[in-house]
């Protein structure tokens, strides 16, 4: 008898009208077969492979060059379900619009049948999808991403306890390219793009979107965090994930090397995108890497931002969009040095000053996680590790401090809830455009925000010790426009002081927002920064809090009812705390 996913794939091949089908077997031997393909049909560039063995170069469509939020759907049975935060389409009219778009969308081409796994091959957390698609590059990029192959297939046997996601090239029409996804079926449909996001289905739309929507189900958390553990000089090592919108730096911040190395304090990475969360028995939350792999950005990577990861890119790498030298080596601008002569732009044209960026600004690399010099050695623990602290932050040029430490656990979902970030090039649309986007979900919540802060809120009372839970600001700006923290390495001795609150060592001081670093509880020495610019990243402006209490208010208002009624509270909690300051001061 055939099984779910053959009677699956049976039933999308006899829509789309695959050429023939492959059932991806995750071997060496068949990514020699899909490089070689890809090579032959263009949609591989060979880089050099004496300096960068194994890695290739992809150029998308121009006009497929980063998310598509506009074009994604949460389609459940009710508007109310999916939120005011998401698109939304009834699942029959989806269902209805895409289905001709695949109808015979792979003729003439190849049907790849890729089954994968989401974290640790062993550990009960994780979960299996599978993914049809008709791109070579989504095949031997989910190879990278996550464990793929024949370790799915085995795990998953005859079961029906998969993830189908159907993905087509299609046309790359944008006015033919829709990211829908059916949480309530627990099912993907993505058409029209070759791009990350929208085509890495085991990515943002599996991993988050209808992961989030099990997971406040079943009862766990599927978040936008990266994972990292930091060591003190004891060699003890605390976990830590943090939340930061798609561009804002979490692969560099997973992968750092620590500025405070010489005193004992280094950085290992778990993961660098999301993060799977369970209370254990014990009442910890335990976090995995669903993921196998980083999809980075390339701009503004190099030797001081994150040398792990040009150490780690340098072999079995897929680069989409950036640029290439005369000598076939990856370029980008912010990679260290000019660039020289006979540069290829990411389009494939010559390149000259002038003509704007040699890579597009999305640019990235797919390298797998093993290949990090910092991967702890805990990162595929089937329990996966615990974790003691939970981040917040986003690009906020005036406003946000450095650091600060929220109350309690439901103080610190609010300020989740709160935060903003200016846009980034990792989605279409205006860049540096400031925009709320709770717990760096908004684009990534699979069901309604407002229940999703009810199920934050929830599972702050089913643990024994819910970690503290921290916001960050590396990104404010001085009056003269430039950014006051150095960032990068330096950004160790932040989490240091986070380490130092979780063990009750380092002082802060009590505002309104939340506790601040004192100036001598932050470890500075080697770092050259002055006393006025440290009190100016750790200033909290009451005027400029009370009127982003109201901003708060007014996005909170979108939720309706539906919002809880502790993170109203917690709003108006701050409003008087600013208000008394305000007061206070006069
Ligand atoms: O294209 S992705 O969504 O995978 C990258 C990102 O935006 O974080
Ligand atoms: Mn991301």
């Amino acid at each position: 008898m055939a099984t779910p996913l053959e009677n699956w794939v049976e039933e999308s091949s006899r829509l789309t009208k695959p050429a023939k089908i492959v059932w991806c077997d995750g071997s060496e031997a068949e990514n020699e077969r899909l490089t070689a393909d890809m090579l032959r049909d263009g949609t591989f560039v060979e880089l050099n492979q004496k300096t960068f063995p194994n890695c290739h170069l992809h150029r998308s469509n121009p006009n497929d060059v980063a998310r598509t939020e506009q074009l994604t759907f949460i389609c459940t049975q009710k508007k109310e379900d999916a939120g005011p935060t998401n698109n939304w389409m009834a699942p029959v009219e989806a269902k209805d619009k895409l289905r001709p778009l695949f109808d015979g969308s792979m003729k003439g081409r190849t049907m790849y049948v890729v089954p994968y796994i989401l974290g640790p091959e062993k550990s009960p957390y994780s979960k299996i999808g599978v993914e049809i698609t008709d791109s070579a590059y989504v095949a031997a990029s989910m190879r990278i991403m996550s464990r793929m192959g024949k370790a799915a297939l085995d795990r998953l046997g005859s079961s029906a306890d998969f993830v189908p996601g159907l993905h087509s090239l299609g046309d790359l029409d944008p006015n033919r390219r829709f990211i829908t996804h059916f949480p309530e079926e627990k099912l993907i449909w993505s058409i029209g793009s070759g791009y990350g996001g929208n085509a890495l289905l085991g990515k943002k739309c599996f991993a988050l979107r209808i992961a989030s929507w099990m997971a406040r189900d079943q009862g766990w958390m599927a978040e936008h965090m990266l994972i990292l553990g930091l060591e003190d000089p004891s060699g003890k090592v605390t976990y830590m994930a943090a939340a930061f919108p798609s561009a804002c730096g979490k692969t560099n911040l997973a992968m750092m090397v620590s500025a405070l190395e010489s005193q004992g304090y280094r950085v290992w990475t778990v993961g660098d995108d999301i993060a799977w969360m369970h209370i254990a028995a014990d009442g910890t939350l335990r976090a995995i890497n669903p993921e196998a792999g980083f999809f980075g950005v390339a701009p503004g990577t190099n030797a001081k931002t994150n040398p792990n990861v040009m150490t780690a890119a340098n072999r079995n790498t897929i680069y989409t969009n950036v640029a290439m030298t005369s000598t076939g080596e990856p370029w980008w601008e912010g990679i260290d040095g000019a660039p020289a002569d006979g540069l290829i732009s990411w389009k494939g044209e010559k390149w000259k000053p002038g003509d704007g960026p040699a890579a597009h600004p999305n640019a990235r690399y797919t390298v797998p996680a093993s290949q990090s010099p910092t991967l702890s050695k805990h990162w595929e623990d089937p329990a996966g590790i615990p974790i003691s602290a939970i981040i917040f932050g986003g690009r906020r040029a005036r406003l946000a401090p450095l650091v600060y430490e929220s109350h309690d656990w439901q103080h610190g979902v609010f300020v989740g809830a709160t935060m903003a970030s200016e846009t980034t090039a990792a989605a279409t649309g205006a860049v540096g455009v400031s925009r709320r986007d709770p717990m760096a979900m908004l684009p990534f919540c699979g069901y309604n925000m407002a229940d999703y802060f009810g199920h934050w809120l929830a599972m702050g009372g089913k643990m024994k010790n819910p970690p503290k839970i921290f916001h960050v600001n590396w990104f404010r700006k001085g009056a003269d426009g430039k950014f006051l923290w150095p960032g990068y390495g330096e950004n160790v001795r932040v989490l240091k002081w986070m380490l130092d609150r979780i063990e009750g060592r380092a002082a802060a001081t009590e505002t309104p927002i939340g506790s601040v670093p004192t100036a001598s509880s932050l470890t500075l020495d080697g770092l050259n920064i002055s006393r006025d610019t440290m009190k100016e990243l750790l200033s909290v402006d009451t005027n400029d809090w009370l009127a982003e209490d109201q901003a708060v208010g007014e996005f909170f208002k979108k939720f309706g009812d539906r919002l809880p009624k502790a993170i109203t509270e917690e709003q108006k909690a701050l409003a008087d705390r600013l208000t008394r300051s305000t007061v206070a001061a006069k």
